[in-house]
């Protein structure tokens, strides 16, 4: 079975001066390239909501820039509530090989050359307590990979966002979930993964490509 290799971070608050920053992003996603990964995966708060200006929105234009054409690996992300809280959003720019759902509910993205099916959503209030994933599509077939900013059931923020259970997301059958909103690194279930990468971690996963 062929399989596809991912590059996933989270929650990098850019403004806040505590958070990773750039040179950490730069830094990690140079290591994760050495092992040959298909796409890279975001998976939400590119900026922080309480610190972010416009000058680190458009450093956050540039990190992916830089994934996409220097890296020339293709982008896969959704919007975080902070990235929503900061009203900096209709200043960020399109640019190609970037792809993330394009309205409000839950959408499914194919990348070129990469044999995938990402469910993913924005979060488009902040705080959003929509009860949306209930109508993430079940599947059968391996290759599918969700992308969500997610409390899942709440245990480790208290801060209302997309609520899920556990139960749900496993029901799924996706090869895996790549959550962000949870800044410390939880694996929620280890194989199929599901779990947050945490702040300023790089996660290196594999996973079974479509049939
Ligand atoms: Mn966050």
């Amino acid at each position: 079975m062929s399989t596809v290799r991912l590059a996933v971070f989270a929650d990098l608050h850019l403004g806040r001066p505590s958070a990773p920053g750039m040179r950490w992003a730069c830094e990690s996603l140079a290591g994760a390239v050495e092992n040959q990964p298909d796409v890279v995966v975001f998976t939400g708060d590119l900026v922080d909501k309480k610190k972010a200006t416009r000058t680190d929105l458009d450093d956050g234009a540039d990190l992916f820039r830089h994934i996409t054409q220097e890296l020339k690996l293709p982008l896969v992300h959704v919007w975080g509530n902070h990235d929503v809280g900061s009203g900096l959003l209709p200043h960020f720019p399109e640019m190609p090989g970037v792809h993330r759902p394009r309205g409000a509910g839950i959408e499914e993205i194919r990348v070129p050359g990469v044999p995938l099916v990402f469910h993913a959503v924005n979060v488009v209030q902040d705080p959003d307590p929509r009860d949306l994933l209930k109508d993430l599509p079940q599947v059968q077939e391996a290759g599918h990979i969700g992308v969500l900013h997610t409390e899942v059931e709440g245990q480790y923020t208290n801060n209302p966002c997309l609520p899920t259970t556990l139960e749900h997301l496993l029901s799924r059958g996706y090869g895996a979930c790549l959550l962000g909103h949870v800044h410390a690194p939880v694996v929620l279930n280890a194989s199929p993964f599901i779990g947050w990468p945490g702040m300023g971690r790089m996660l290196e996963i594999e996973v079974p490509a479509l049939p």
